[in-house]
């Protein structure tokens, strides 16, 4: 959470921060400022004090309305123009200017995180003027990875969405016709056409639309052999067929609130073949199995580990190990979900820390064969102290 964000600093003995970016693809910036703007900005913290934000003069008055920082000032407060006409070029010219600032709001003397994704050019010009930068990783990330209740609430109206798209995709392919070559066909202006993962994508993306988010990535639409790569999103022109296993992986961001949420359903239209069936049944058992032993306070890697047993026990190969194998469990069980839909914290054979309570984590065993296709399973929950709360509504089923 964000009041954690001091305590995280001066474990590693800094004794300020420097962020400059644009924030609507620099999730850090946007957690930090509360403020969307395509431009870079600055936001400037000392321990224990309250943040300064410092945004070009057109950004002056929307950024003082909509920002969560109290205290915000503009860049001419700072002598911006002059700076700038003293360099070189204006590019330069705004690197001094940043570092200038930093110079007189935080000092040089004492050490100041800046993110890992501070530019190589700037951290060159920090240093050049004298300020002791520290990139480090896992600072505001760490910070991010437990939820306040408004972040829960903004990933379940995500998460509705997501249901909501979902099942009308769904009912699409389940009230196609099947043609004499297995392959799915609809109806559109009265006349028949393939159903494809375009079309099928194309619903989420209007539903989504309707519903405040958005598919930066595509919407994972993979029937039978693509499906067997986790993340083969299936080309617009790949036609749906019967009888096989379709992944549905699907982690829109809202437009407004800028939080995600993630869900995965496999699915056949007709007969799934007994092989799929008993991928399915493995599949879901692992996910309640690990839902069950998910709380506050287990290891994200033994959660893992806890799943590799059970899909070893089932008769599957894993990666568990670093196994080069291209058939059975390829990945690790979930991972973080909030601004990003890949953030801390992860449940993996590397991530030996302790989940926390209000982590919000996706949970989504999947079994892969290249000569069947896959079957992934995925719900979102909040981790609490004994357990866990799903945020997931929607059902699992196979056959549609
Ligand atoms: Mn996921």
């Amino acid at each position: 959470m964000r009041r954690d964000i001091d305590r995280i600093l001066s474990e590693k003995n800094i004794s300020s921060m420097l962020l400059y970016s644009e924030s609507y693809k620099n999730v850090n910036m946007y957690y930090l400022s509360g403020f969307l703007a395509p431009d870079p900005f600055i936001f400037l913290k000392k321990l224990g004090e309250a943040p300064l934000l410092v945004v070009n003069q057109m950004e002056l008055a929307r950024a003082k309305k909509e920002s969560r920082v109290k205290n915000v000032r503009s860049y001419f407060d700072y002598d911006y123009l002059r700076i700038v006409k003293s360099a070189s070029n204006p590019k330069t010219g705004a690197l001094k200017f940043v570092a200038a600032l930093a110079k007189k709001e935080l000092g040089a003397d004492e050490p100041i995180y800046v993110p890992p994704n501070l530019p190589v050019v700037l951290a060159d010009a920090l240093r050049h003027e004298g300020l002791k930068i520290e990139p480090l990783f896992d600072i505001v990330e760490k910070a991010r990875e437990t939820k306040e209740p408004d972040e829960i609430a903004n990933i379940k109206l995500v998460q509705r969405a997501v249901e909501k798209a979902t099942s009308k995709a769904i009912e699409l392919i389940k009230n196609s016709e099947v043609s004499a070559n297995k392959a799915l066909i609809y109806r559109e202006d009265g006349r028949k056409k393939l159903l494809t993962s375009g079309k099928v994508r194309s619903v989420f993306d209007h539903t989504f639309a309707d519903n405040g988010c958005v598919a930066e990535e595509e919407t994972i639409i993979a029937c039978g052999l693509g499906g067997a790569d986790p993340h083969y999103a299936g080309k617009a022109d790949d036609v749906l067929k019967a009888n096989k296993p379709i992944v549905i992986d699907v982690f829109p961001k809202s437009v407004k609130n800028r939080y995600v949420s993630d869900m995965t359903r496999t699915i056949v239209r007709g007969k799934a073949s007994k092989t799929v069936k008993k991928m399915f049944e493995t599949v879901l058992d692992t996910k309640n199995a690990a839902m069950d032993a998910i709380r506050a306070g287990v290891l994200g890697s033994d959660m893992q580990k806890l799943c590799c047993d059970l899909l070893e026990k089932a008769g599957y190969q894993t990666i568990r190990g670093g196994k080069q194998i291209s058939k059975g469990y390829l990945h690790s069980l979930g991972h973080g979900i909030g601004l990003e839909v890949h953030e801390g914290p992860g449940m993996n054979e590397l991530y030996n820390h302790a989940l926390e309570e209000h982590n919000v984590v996706s949970v989504e065993p999947g079994l892969y064969d290249p000569k069947i296709g896959g079957v992934r399973i995925e719900d979102v929950v909040e981790v609490t102290k004994k357990g866990c709360r799903n945020l997931t509504e929607m059902d699992v089923f196979l056959e549609v």
